[in-house]
């Protein structure tokens, strides 16, 4: 329940997504956590309410109508999470079951092929299919309808997948408090026209009480385009929508990660005997630097641009020969969009490419890791990272960023004596790593200047970037991780949640203070 001045109300989250991984043993279904520190944070929220979360049946990607049925599954005690016996009473999960065609058109189609270039101000990528927009439309009543049949009093909608369910909600239930938090940028108007939708997409979000966005400009664009593009909807100096007899807000709120969890990951056994098996099968030298990148293989997140300025890296500084090697652990993504099967060539091309011009008889310059790990695995890449970079062309926050400065921990003061008593391992003195950052990512507004800020696109620039990293000093280094720690820290997953329980439990409130 949301506690509020009016008493507990029931809360509906809907999400593309959902949150378990189902299995069907024995005829029974079994539900295992899938790793991601938002999906355990919003499912803390939906397990405390005993509400219901309503998701498309499949997971994700790799859909398996054998094993989505429609319907519900109650989630009993402690059955979400086998690791938590002492779990509270579960939640209902209410499966949306979408057809064949609903998933190549609504997914692949409408949502990852029209909206999310055009959040990332990607034009070419656009691909505008008649099947498209229908098929959108009719997933979101789907959706719609399965919120409704839970009969909520608050409904708390993630993401660009469901921009027009909050309009056919607000149809059946003009009383019901309805939120929605964007996850990806919002584009200027200018980008936004390109959608055919853009109109019927607007008034669908207004169908909210509240839009959050993860940073006052992107909620400042969605206010430009509603001025711009719904003529009977007036924006106020607030930041508030008037709309329909009804008052939206907009607010600005940044996501972040679990930072004691990340630290504890980093620390654990399975992160060093990962890195370990890792350092082992690639053959990995403890005296080269290791430069991480973490990525769904999404042409957004700048991977090519990263190699590209490895290569430019290489080409022009014969001295770094040897000194350091590419660590890039890739997640297969979207497969069912031909540019996302290219872009996972491009990059593996990319790497053999770096290999193959730049490698030697002892030295193999890029390494590219898909292994399937999970959050304490992946928690072992950050610990022994000396750079990280993360090279978006455009990213409405970035977990990854912030998931690596959580890892690096505290430099233990004295390794020798951390390692007799058992705490570190002593292959590292624990200096930390240095994090490279786009500019173009939501996380460079509080990372940034701690972090070393790059434009992706200008390839030389963004090679002189690694090449400083690579020669950070200690102190600099030290110095500016504090930084980033006290930033990760200030802005964590909790601090992201507190906020979005006020506005999901506010009746009437005043917009709150944008955040950025
Ligand atoms: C969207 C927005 C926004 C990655 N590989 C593995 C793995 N990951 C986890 C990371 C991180 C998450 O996936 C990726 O999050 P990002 O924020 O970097 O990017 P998107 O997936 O594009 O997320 C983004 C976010 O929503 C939240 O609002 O920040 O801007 O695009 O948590 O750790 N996790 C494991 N194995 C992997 O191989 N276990």
């Amino acid at each position: 329940m949301i506690d509020d001045a009016s008493g507990d109300r029931s809360l509906v989250v809907v999400s593309n997504r959902e949150p378990y991984v189902h299995e069907y043993a024995d005829g029974e279904p079994t539900v295992e956590r899938p790793a991601g520190g938002l999906v355990s944070a919003l499912d803390g929220v939906v397990t405390e309410t005993g509400g219901t979360w309503v998701a498309w049946g499949s997971g994700d990607a790799d859909f398996d109508p054998a094993v989505a049925p429609d319907g519900e599954i109650e989630l009993p005690p402690g059955a979400a999470d086998s690791t938590a016996a002492d779990d509270p009473p579960g939640y209902t999960l209410s499966r949306v079951d979408l057809p064949r065609r609903l998933v190549e058109n609504y997914y692949y189609g409408y949502s990852n092929q029209v909206l999310w270039p055009i959040c990332h101000l990607e034009a070419d990528p656009v691909t505008v299919d008649p099947e498209f927009a229908p098929a959108y439309r009719e997933a979101n009543r789907l959706f719609a309808d399965h919120v409704v049949a839970a009969d909520p009093d608050v409904v708390w909608f993630q993401d660009y997948h469901l921009a027009l369910a909050p309009g056919y909600v607000r149809e059946e239930r003009p009383d019901a408090r309805l939120v929605q938090f964007w996850h990806v940028p919002w584009p200027t108007p200018e980008f936004f026209e390109i959608c055919p939708q853009a109109v019927e997409l607007l008034r669908g979000l207004l169908g909210n009480d509240a839009v959050g966005f993860h940073l006052e400009r992107y909620a400042a664009n969605f206010r430009d385009c509603v001025a711009q593009f719904v003529p009977d909807a007036a924006v106020m100096e607030s930041g508030e929508v008037r709309y329909d007899g009804r008052t939206v807000e907009t607010y600005a709120s940044p996501i972040g990660v679990d930072a004691d969890r990340v630290a504890e990951n980093a620390r654990s056994d399975a992160a060093r005997h990962y890195w370990d098996r890792v350092v082992d099968r690639y053959d990995l030298d403890p005296n080269r630097s290791v430069v991480l990148g973490v990525d769904r293989l999404d042409y957004t997140k700048g991977i090519v641009e990263r190699l590209d300025a490895l290569a430019h890296l290489l080409e022009t500084n014969p001295d770094l020969a040897g000194e350091f090697t590419y660590v890039q652990k890739g997640t297969r993504t979207r497969e069912g969009i031909p540019a996302y099967r290219r872009y996972y060539d491009e990059v593996r091309d990319r790497i053999a490419e770096l290999d193959r011009v730049h490698g030697t008889a002892d030295w193999t310059p890029a390494v590219y890791i898909e292994d399937d790990v999970d959050d304490r695995e992946l928690a072992g890449l950050y610990r022994n990272a000396d750079v990280a970079v993360v090279s978006s062309r455009r990213d409405g926050m970035n977990l990854v960023a912030k998931e690596f400065v959580a890892a690096q921990g505290r430099p233990f003061p004295n390794a020798g004596l951390a390692q007799a008593r058992g705490l570190g391992t002593p292959t590292r003195d624990r200096v930390p790593g240095a994090l490279v950052l786009s500019q173009f990512v939501g996380a460079a507004e509080s990372l940034c200047p701690a972090a070393l800020s790059v434009n992706p696109y200008d390839v030389s620039t963004f090679a002189g970037t690694i090449r400083e990293a690579l020669a950070m000093g200690e102190n600099e280094r030290r110095d500016r991780m504090d930084s980033l720690r006290s930033s990760v820290r200030e802005a964590d997953i909790d601090a992201w949640l507190a906020t979005q329980l006020d506005v999901l439990a506010a009746d009437e409130r005043a917009a709150p203070a944008n955040d950025d």
